[in-house]
């Protein structure tokens, strides 16, 4: 693909890597756990923390089970209660009666995802209702310190996720009083990415602002069906991104490549409550259609209870989740069957599309943005949908596309979208055809695409 220049902004390697996980899972597991508050005030007492059989191993296995990749782990939520025996505050498992205070619940997860073949992400609050120093300079170095100690001490990270959430009313040491801070200064944001790059240059940091991720803008498990991983980074600030709309959709001429993450819960909250149930496999595959289907990644939130599991009903809904999208996903009639496209860049042949080699791309020569691309099905298929695929390491660029089956003498479009990206799946009437063709409508340069699935029996 070095022939063919960079269209905008590209992916960094790290970047690159994250587009390949597409699902992976959030663990929101803490003392709220055990108060069944979803943001403690910061006063609770580290002797409710006792979760009786946790076992981050069945974490894994459930995770798994679901098809996730990785588990990012509240380390720190905004109550501050630490879940790894930090040097930083007294506020940690260390004072828990969980393993007599020897515990900790982040070294465990560690060593179950390298056990696993999973990756391991963090998640340590910048809000922290419980420090007496909150919203002074002495806060800022503690926290740099908590990252610093989260990113040297348990391996390989693949991710560091930097909540918006923000200043306000709590503890603090027993002041209890109400905190503003600024929030485009205060945490002195560039430093700790800095130390972030310099001792974990593969994980991507996930903020509303990026640097790597942005937030899709909403917890729903959505993200804009016109997505660009682009956005002009004007703006953009940690906790203070108010224009969901530019979250979910990106810019079409934004200037650096900040693709998506939708989080939401498998259940209405993010920790686990004894009244709360998850969500099924059909809602599941339906925020997975919304998240990896419009080119995001999808963090799917998981709540161990108080015994420090992931609950049955829970490991069930994960399971039936990958079943359904295994049994979208199953085989590809595109897979080295006849395609030819309107127009070709020497070198970059449509056949591409269907080598299964994700490596290899079809391009239009530039100059050209719009195309078709027509391809064989070998006799009449039953359709249930095609996955297409940007070659986004020379950027992103279709606005709009089409589908379009043969039926008897004609063609008759079955789905229209805007965006591609990293991978855009669309699910299609269950028509049964021996030919499709894709229209590429709209395109910012010349399109160039990686792969061309179809699912269907
Ligand atoms: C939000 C937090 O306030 C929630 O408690 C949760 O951690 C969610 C993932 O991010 O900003």
């Amino acid at each position: 693909m070095n022939d063919i220049t960079h269209h905008g902004p590209v992916p960094s390697p790290r970047q690159a890597a994250w587009h390949r996980r597409e699902t992976y899972g959030f663990i929101h597991f803490s003392m709220n756990t055990f108060t069944g508050r979803e943001w403690g005030f910061g006063d609770e007492d580290p002797a409710r923390f006792v979760p009786s059989r946790l076992d981050a191993a069945q974490w894994v296995a459930a995770a798994k089970a679901g098809g996730l990749k990785a588990l990012i782990l509240t380390a720190k939520h905004h109550d501050g209660f630490c879940l790894w025996p930090t040097a930083t505050t007294a506020h940690s498992v260390r004072a828990s009666p969980w393993r007599g205070g020897q515990g900790d619940v982040v070294g465990e997860l560690a060593t179950a995802c390298r056990s696993a073949g999973l990756e391991l992400g963090l998640y340590c609050s910048p809000w922290d209702r419980n420090h007496a120093g909150y919203g002074g300079p002495d806060y800022v170095a503690t926290y740099h310190t908590q990252v610093e100690e989260l990113l040297t001490r348990y391996g390989d990270l693949c991710e560091f996720w930097f909540d918006g959430a923000n200043g306000g009313d709590g503890h603090y040491g027993g002041a209890r009083d109400t905190r503003r801070i600024d929030r485009r200064t205060y945490y002195d944001f560039p430093r700790l990415w800095e130390s972030c790059r310099r001792h974990q240059p593969n994980a991507v940091l996930f903020s509303d602002a990026g640097p790597d991720l942005r937030w899709c803008g909403n917890e729903r498990g959505a993200t804009g069906v016109t997505n660009w991983a682009k956005v002009r980074p004007e703006g953009f600030a940690v906790g203070e991104v108010d224009d969901m709309d530019r979250l979910a959709h990106g810019d079409a001429d934004g200037s650096v490549w900040r693709p998506t993450e939708v989080d939401v819960s498998i259940r209405p909250g993010w920790f686990w409550h004894e009244e709360e149930r998850p969500k099924d496999a059909d809602e599941l595959f339906s925020i997975w259609q919304a998240s990896v289907g419009r080119g995001a990644g999808l963090l799917l939130n998981l709540t161990p209870d108080r015994d420090g599991l992931i609950p049955s009903a829970d490991g069930d809904a994960l399971a039936g989740f990958r079943r359904r999208v295994e049994a979208f996903t199953a085989g590809d009639l595109a897979c080295g069957r006849p395609i030819k496209a309107s127009a070709e860049r020497p070198g970059h042949p449509a056949v591409a599309l269907v080598d299964g080699d994700p490596a290899t791309c079809w391009a239009a020569p530039d100059g050209i943005t719009t195309a078709t691309v027509e391809l064989d099905l070998a006799g009449e298929r039953r359709l249930r949908g095609v996955r297409l695929e940007e070659a986004i390491a020379v950027g992103q660029r279709v606005v709009a596309f089409a589908i379009d089956g043969w039926f008897y003498d004609h063609w008759l479009e079955l789905a229209r979208g805007t965006t591609i990206g990293a991978q855009r799946i669309v699910e299609l009437p269950m028509v049964r055809t021996d030919r499709l063709r894709l229209r590429i409508l709209d395109s910012q340069a010349a399109p160039v695409l990686a792969r061309w699935l179809v699912y269907g029996d």
